[in-house]
């Protein structure tokens, strides 16, 4: 991993800039160079400083995502930011590793977790293809596994449909991986597109199917996935 210091001098042309970031790089934003992480669309892991450069609204950006993330906290269906957070706790203590994508939960770990170690965040899938995330996070667990991290992985449910075998995966090959389920029932990032196509185009959404009824604690039942490797873990029938 390489660390990014942006300090508050000239940068002149962004977009070469651009092509040369990684999404590992551990990005550190001294003070008024904060403004060029924001040029870039980059969020800082730290920022650093007097803060006597920043812009205030910059910094007030900054310090509004802990604001943004109370918004409708006791919803329910439980938030996006919830569920970051709820499961930031729950790993945070531990070794952890976060090897899920996060655009389809507003990137809240980016904003809210303190992310310190190249393992601590896999970044988001180059290509934005569904399917990517059981199956990324199914890798990093296998890299991670003789290092005794903890990987946990949001899953969408979607996403989890197209590479379901990685469940199968994980089982036979005795992979640790927690994978939680951000099961919002609906392969939703398409259907907000299809519905701003429809309000464009004046029609209905009555070819819009948006719930997929799934019980994926069924799916993940070993004795479905892998009946040829059960083993025994206390206090749980198998
Ligand atoms: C292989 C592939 N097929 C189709 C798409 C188009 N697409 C983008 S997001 C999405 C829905 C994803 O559903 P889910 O994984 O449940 O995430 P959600 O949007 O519900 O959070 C689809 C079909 C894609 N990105 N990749
Ligand atoms: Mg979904």
């Amino acid at each position: 991993m390489r660390a990014l210091i942006f300090v508050n001098g000239t940068i002149d042309d962004y977009p070469q800039l651009a092509r040369w970031l990684r999404p590992d790089d551990y990005t550190i934003a001294a003070d008024g160079g904060a403004r060029h992480c924001a040029a870039l669309g980059l969020r800082p892991a730290v920022l650093v400083g007097d803060l006597d450069s920043i812009t205030p609204e910059l910094l007030a950006d900054y310090e509004k995502a802990r604001w943004d993330a109370t918004y409708g906290w006791d919803a329910s269906p439980v938030s996006t930011a919830r569920l970051s957070m709820e499961v930031y706790n729950a790993v945070r203590n531990e070794d952890w590793s976060l090897a899920s994508p996060t655009a389809p939960y507003s990137y809240w770990p980016q904003r809210l977790w303190t992310m310190e170690k190249p393992y601590h965040f896999l970044g988001d899938g180059g290509g934005m293809g569904i399917g990517y995330c059981a199956s990324a996070s199914l890798g990093a667990a296998l890299a991670n596994r003789k290092h005794g991290r903890f990987t946990v992985s949001i899953q969408p449910d979607g996403d989890l449909l197209m590479t379901i075998g990685a469940l199968w995966t994980a089982a036979h090959h005795k992979i640790p991986l927690l994978y939680v389920m951000h099961n919002n029932r609906g392969y939703h990032q398409e259907v907000m597109h299809v519905q701003r196509i429809a309000n464009r185009r004046m029609r209905g959404l009555d070819r819009v199917a948006d719930v997929l009824p799934v019980a994926f604690s069924y799916l993940a039942d070993q004795r479905a996935i892998c009946p040829s490797n059960l083993y025994a873990v206390p206090g749980i029938r198998t």
